[in-house]
């Protein structure tokens, strides 16, 4: 009853969204009438400019504690449904950035509520343990039902970890590791041993990972050193005299610059050798390339296929291990369940790491990279058996209701529409791309992006910026089609309104 009261509403508010196209576009396709998501809200709710007023004594109580110049508003979780994001003051916005890419099947999903109710999975969420030394009975079985069921090609191996920064670090140390015992063999020395312990070498090798310009590995220490996103993730912290390659800048639209693009990944790639024989004769090894298959926080800056299959035989060529930061492509949203499975390599990734959408944290990789004792690489939790449980039921829920279909579906719908925004408004709209639902477009600038995203957010839409002028969309695996549609028939109001 509730579900086909949801429905109808739904129905009215589409016919209302059609009703106010202004330009005769109609965006609503006939997918976007069947409805089977039916805990999700029928469209945005606006009571208040956001952060309405609870929002700003909060952020005042907040304020006496830390740091509150990067909240948003405040939220009211329990209310929040589906694609919708409620806050506290009664606002409910269409959630296009969901928790910056973390929200994998939408907030309160039935299938979640039911599994945290199920009397049996109650000791999961009471008793963490530490995985490491003491692990429960079903945990091999219950890494198979999640994340061994989706590993990608040739990764049979699998750690969990808390983050996506724990689980670049931790894949680091495992890449060091195993170069360190491919060059030198299993029998350590006691110098090794004894100098290790005050951060020299021999013991701690003068190894490195190769990262590029405007990717974004984490904020700890170690991945620090490979994040080179944004000044104010990096200021006032020591960092480490690693290899940094220029990562492509593409132009668009791609198919007016086949050539351009072709010489410009030419030219990142001959550097990213270059330096592995520069820093290789300065005593420092490249042990590994660390690379996003989508540079997100960088500003959304995609490669072609080709580039990424050049770059993995570069790595191979070298003797460096190839790492795939899948933290945020990852679990589904570009339509493959890995981003990097679009480049069809012959020879997979050695290391994938993860975290966001897959709810826990963690890295797979191939066998020879499993540590060769124990406690190499090791924590407190390792991870949280409760975020596997929630995972499988997660994976099940995508294959169930074909949310990487859906992912390719709404995100072509998503691209069609900001390519005809484009076309339309090109003073505020250029280099559409994206793929899946992973899309995004550059604004002319930093002030211009932050205006939108203020304007779109007063509109009931959630949208987040990246780089120093694109808007991304990272919605949920089920944004489809209709939610699309939705949104461009709200932002296709504000670039018409834009002064
Ligand atoms: O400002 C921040 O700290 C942000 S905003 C978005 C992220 C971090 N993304 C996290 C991230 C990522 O996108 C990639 C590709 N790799 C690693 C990370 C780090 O993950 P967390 O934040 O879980 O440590």
């Amino acid at each position: 009853m509730a579900s086909m009261l949801l429905s109808r509403q739904l129905a009215r508010c589409l016919q209302q969204n059609s009703r106010l196209l202004v330009f005769g576009h109609r965006y609503i396709s006939q997918a976007a009438a069947k409805i089977d998501v039916d805990f999700d809200y029928d469209g945005p709710l606006m009571k208040t400019e956001v952060p309405g007023p609870r929002s700003r004594e909060l952020l005042k109580q907040l304020n006496g504690i830390q740091n509150v110049e990067a909240v948003h508003f405040f939220c009211n979780y329990e209310e929040s449904r589906g694609n919708y994001l409620v806050d506290v003051d009664g606002n409910r916005m269409l959630d296009l950035y969901s928790q910056i890419s973390s929200i994998p099947i939408g907030y309160s999903h039935p299938s979640l509520i039911k599994l945290l109710q199920q009397p049996q999975n109650l000791s999961t969420f009471i008793n963490r343990p530490a995985l490491g030394i003491l692990p429960p009975e079903n945990f091999a079985e219950r890494l198979k039902e999640s994340l061994l069921s989706v590993a990608p090609k040739g990764l049979s191996q699998v750690i969990t970890m808390s983050c996506g920064s724990c689980s670049n670090e931790n894949a680091f140390k495992a890449i060091f590791i195993w170069y360190r015992n491919k060059e030198r063999g299993h029998n350590v020395t006691k110098e090794e041993l004894e100098s290790c312990v005050i951060n020299q070498p021999p013991g701690c090798p003068d190894y490195a990972m190769l990262s590029f310009m405007g990717s974004f590995h984490g904020r700890t220490l170690g991945c620090l050193a490979t994040t080179h996103s944004k000044a104010i993730h990096k200021l006032d912290i020591p960092s480490l005299d690693w290899p940094i390659a220029p990562f492509p800048r593409l132009k668009y639209p791609l198919e007016d610059f086949v050539k351009e693009n072709q010489q410009e990944e030419a030219r990142c790639l001959e550097e990213v050798e270059d330096l592995i024989v520069k820093y290789r004769k300065k005593k420092k090894s490249v042990a590994g390339i660390v690379v996003e298959p989508i540079q997100s926080e960088g500003g959304d800056n995609h490669a072609s296929d080709d580039f990424f299959r050049k770059l993995r035989d570069i790595a191979r060529k070298h003797g460096c291990a190839f790492l795939v930061d899948e933290v945020q492509t990852g679990g589904g949203c570009t339509g493959k369940f890995w981003a990097h499975e679009h480049w069809g390599l012959d020879d997979p990734a050695d290391v994938l790491t993860f975290s966001k959408k897959m709810m826990t944290g963690g890295f797979f990789h191939k066998e020879e990279f499993r540590p060769n004792a124990p406690y190499r690489i090791f924590n407190t939790w390792l991870g949280d058996p409760a975020k596997n449980l929630m995972l499988a039921e997660v994976i099940k829920v995508i294959k169930r209701e074909d949310l990487l279909n859906n992912a390719t579906h709404a995100g072509k719908a998503l691209l069609t529409g900001l390519l005809d925004l484009q076309a339309r408004y090109p003073h505020l709209i250029s280099r559409v791309r994206g793929r899946g639902t992973f899309c995004s477009f550059d604004t002319p600038n930093d002030a211009t992006r932050n205006k939108l995203i203020t304007i779109a957010r007063n509109k009931g839409v959630v949208l987040g910026g990246c780089g120093d002028r694109s808007i991304r969309f990272r919605p949920t695996l089920i944004f489809k089609d209709h939610h699309a549609h939705l949104f461009l028939n709200i932002f296709s109001d504000i670039l018409a309104n834009f002064k």
